[in-house]
């Protein structure tokens, strides 16, 4: 089994793999600890439903797949959460279960459960692997199985490949025989990635008035593209907070629509020719319903490999291309700015409002989130929890010359793993910063264990509003039971981290406190909470004024 089970392990180092994180099992030790003997990182997680997003975390941060190895029984089961956010927002994993041999299937044995294609639809790829055999042909056989894993992750719609793997007793490798080399071939194996050209014909385009919408996850290499392109047509580029296009200060960007596409008139007013659409549907609920409104219009969604997202329903033609040499195709200009003006006023007062939240007293996540943008460090990734913190983060971090990636999970827009995934980001990147609600961290508090283990470094800032603050803002606020069932209250003492995690705490109570804590933390290792408690009415009060109604006509 030993040298079996180190081919398997040494391909997928040779494969460009660094990253494991395993949790603690009899069935997977041969994996467990071969995978230590090699020259991986390896990250030990005793919770797999955190070892899943931390993996997670790893490989949205890196690009990179990374390995989830883990016992056989309900253990797997954990990955679940994870594998479903993996799924939605393309992220590449390599997920190992270790299982018992077939004669101890369906009779009873402790701790096996049916792992066959336990994931379903959520990878992309699932094999069970043969039982190990001590022979070339097989460490061949083993290699090229990791291979068809890691090309299926990282090919079209990035994804996470199965392999469950049955071994057999006894379970302990002999390090004395230990030869990683074992049925390695002369050269490795590499997997070559295309590019899909174009096959567009703008002239559909001609003297068109449009939009450009950027979501999340289309990458970084089209940014100039896109903004170029956006200058050509005269279409504004509508940035979402995930597409890091607020990186820009260009005039073209517009990063305050969701405070201004409320109503009927300015939806009317701005209606577009076309739209294209470039990544994740975009974290704005009104940009979304502007674009319900039109569905007249043409609407390209480009990428370079097939998923629908448009819940409009309005998609007019999907163009299967890399959005940078896409953009960079269409050479046509358009010389009537009237259109883009019309945006570009509204952007301008509706970003003078929310600006100037800067001025308020009372502690409100807007002039928060204006702060923290101030003071995170060039190079910085911002890790954001759903739910109002990146709807906040959609308000308040404004479009400027700066080098800050933000992330959240938006493949799901889950508030579970919110923890893990960003420490799974510090462990490969720093600074890292997490901004989290109340509920979504007290959700993966297990989380914090593995920062611990690991020495990871992630300054967390909570805005803790005692409770699931999004449902204020939702038709369920005026209802029976409000509080019980949608606001949860839970009035947990998160100060309590300090003896339980180790952890360094502070409590913001004002604007003054909240920056000298974050600078000090920035200063310091290990995980650092900021907590900052929010009055959820006077939050929601200051919500209406800087983000709702802002401008109802529009010429
Ligand atoms: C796993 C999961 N369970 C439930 C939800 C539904 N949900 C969305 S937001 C939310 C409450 C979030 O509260 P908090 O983290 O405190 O942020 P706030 O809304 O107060 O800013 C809940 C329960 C979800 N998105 N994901």
């Amino acid at each position: 089994m030993t040298n079996y089970m180190a081919a398997l392990v040494d391909e997928l180092y040779q494969l460009g793999v660094r990253e494991v994180v395993i949790s603690p099992g009899s069935r997977s030790t041969p994996l467990a600890m071969l995978f230590c003997e090699h020259a991986f990182k390896t990250f030990l997680n005793i919770d797999e439903r955190s070892a899943g997003f931390f993996a997670l975390g790893i490989a949205k941060g890196c690009g990179r797949p990374a390995v989830l190895v883990c016992t056989s029984g309900s253990a797997p089961a954990h990955y679940l959460p994870a594998l479903t956010e993996a799924r939605h927002s393309r992220v590449p994993l390599i997920v190992l279960t270790a299982d018992r041999p077939p004669e101890l299937r369906q009779v009873g044995a402790p701790q096996t459960i049916d792992q066959n294609r336990l994931f379903g639809g959520f990878v992309k790829y699932y094999e069970e692997l043969a039982l190990p055999e001590e022979q070339e042909s097989m460490y061949r056989y083993v290699r090229v199985v990791m291979q068809r894993a890691y090309a299926s992750a990282v090919s079209g719609e990035y994804g996470a490949a199965h392999i469950n793997i049955p071994v057999r007793e006894p379970l302990i490798p002999d390090l004395s025989r230990l030869n990683f080399a074992a049925g390695r071939g002369r050269d490795n194996f590499k997997y070559v990635a295309g590019t899909m050209q174009p096959a567009f014909d703008p002239a559909i385009l001609k003297d068109k008035q449009g939009i450009i919408i950027c979501g999340g996850g289309a990458g970084a290499d089209y940014h100039q593209a896109v903004l170029d392109l956006g200058k050509r047509l005269q279409a504004p580029v509508l940035a979402d907070p995930l597409s890091n296009l607020r990186n820009y200060a260009e005039d073209i960007i517009i990063d305050s629509y969701d405070a201004f596409l409320q109503s009927d008139t300015v939806k009317m007013a701005l209606k577009p020719d076309f739209i294209f659409h470039f990544g994740q549907v975009p974290v704005s609920k009104r940009l979304q319903q502007f674009v319900a409104r039109h569905q007249d219009v043409l609407y390209f969604q480009v990428d370079e490999s097939f998923a629908y997202r448009n819940p409009a329903l309005s998609t007019t033609s999907y163009i299967s291309a890399s959005p940078k040499l896409l953009a960079a195709s269409i050479t046509m200009h358009n010389n009537n700015a009237g259109y883009a003006a019309k945006w570009l006023t509204l952007q301008q007062q509706t970003r003078n409002r929310l600006n100037r939240a800067r001025d308020e007293k009372q502690l409100f996540e807007g002039k928060l989130i204006q702060l923290l943008q101030e003071l995170l460090p060039p190079g910085t990734l911002l890790a954001v929890a759903n739910s109002m913190a990146i709807r906040d983060v959609d308000y308040f971090f404004a479009a400027r010359r700066q080098n800050i990636k933000v992330m959240c999970n938006r493949g799901t827009n889950g508030i579970d793993g919110t923890v893990s995934t960003a420490l799974g980001m510090a462990a490969i990147h720093s600074p890292t910063v997490l901004l989290t609600g109340d509920v979504a961290f007290y959700h993966d508090l297990n989380g914090l264990l593995t920062g611990k283990t690991h020495a990871l470094n992630l300054l967390i800032v909570l805005f803790n509003n005692n409770g699931g603050g999004i449902f204020n803002y939702l038709p369920q606020r005026a209802e029976k039971h409000f509080d019980y069932l949608f606001r949860t209250p839970h009035d947990i003492n998160f100060r309590g981290l300090q003896t339980l995690y180790g952890i360094t705490y502070y409590e913001a109570t004002g604007y003054p406190a909240f920056e000298q804590a974050f600078q000090e933390a920035l200063t310091l290792k290990g995980i650092k909470l900021i907590e900052v408690k929010i009055d959820a009415a006077v939050s929601k009060a200051l919500h209406d004024q800087y983000t709702t109604g802002l401008v109802t006509t529009c010429s």
